[in-house]
């Protein structure tokens, strides 16, 4: 794609898929606005917001395209490929189109769409928004987002470069780090996985990454690693009861 004036702006909240995108606009040193979405406030469910995602879900971004003309992007998957088909020239966080990395990292990126992030978020339910505790869901999710989490800490143990692919981060540990990072608020510890646990800190280290996950406000799931289960449900209430009532409404439409 031709390179064109970009016009990037992003619709976030401080949330694992949310900060994806900044965390990359931050790496690629790419200008961009922000408009924090309050979704407790379900500003994602206004029509001026569905016209950019009609799923009503952060993150969103729109931009000038190529063509001079809008372009609304929505699935934090998509809007990372759009954002490093069209403005990682250099490949600093990708690989070009076509060779064996490239497809590694979409296995990946696919991988964290599809497996960790849904999972992780089904834990979180079960263990901080249910109503009250139903110990098969609970189990079934924390398990299954382990057996993730095992799957990436044994191939981060063989990587040399301490990435998910070849020798530099690229948007696949983007689109994963912010889940890894909230393990904690979905019940899960990361002392049992320590390829991963350096892999946490190692993309801490990095300036981009650093800044970006602190978009649109701080980030403070790593904070959470040292609270106990009790102070974790505490914090969860505000949450609980808002998506609650989000349900509830959305169940109420035919
Ligand atoms: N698969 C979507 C998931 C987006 C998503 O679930 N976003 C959450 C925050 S992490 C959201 O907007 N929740 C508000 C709601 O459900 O109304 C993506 O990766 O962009």
């Amino acid at each position: 794609m031709a390179e064109t004036k970009s016009d990037i702006h992003l619709y976030t909240a401080q949330t694992p898929n949310g900060i994806k995108v900044s965390m990359l606009l931050e790496e690629l040193g790419l200008p961009y606005k922000v408009t924090a979405i309050e979704i407790s406030k379900n500003t994602q469910k206004e029509p001026w917001f569905l016209e950019i995602n009609p799923n009503g879900r952060i993150p969103a971004l729109t931009d000038t395209f190529t063509d001079g003309s809008p372009i609304r992007l929505f699935e934090s998957g998509s809007i990372m490929q759009y954002l490093v088909d069209r403005y990682d020239t250099e490949h600093k966080v990708s690989y070009p189109r076509g060779t064996r990395e490239y497809y590694e990292v979409n296995s990946w990126l696919f991988w964290q769409m599809g497996g960790l992030g849904p999972m992780q978020g089904q834990a979180n339910h079960f263990a901080r928004y249910a109503p009250e505790k139903i110990q098969y869901g609970i189990d079934r999710y924390q398990n299954e987002t382990r057996r993730l989490y095992r799957v990436m800490d044994d191939h981060l143990k063989k990587s040399k470069s301490g990435y998910l692919v070849g020798d530099k981060c690229t948007i696949a540990d983007l689109a994963c780090w912010g889940w890894v990072a909230a393990g904690s608020w979905a019940g899960i510890s990361l002392d049992d996985f320590p390829s991963l646990n350096a892999w946490v800190d190692k993309i801490v280290s990095r300036p981009g990454s650093e800044k970006g996950r602190h978009v649109p406000s701080p980030h403070k799931a790593l904070e959470n690693r040292h609270k106990t289960e009790e102070e974790l449900d505490k914090a969860a209430e505000q949450t609980r009861a808002w998506i609650q009532q989000s349900m509830k409404e959305d169940a109420k439409k035919k």
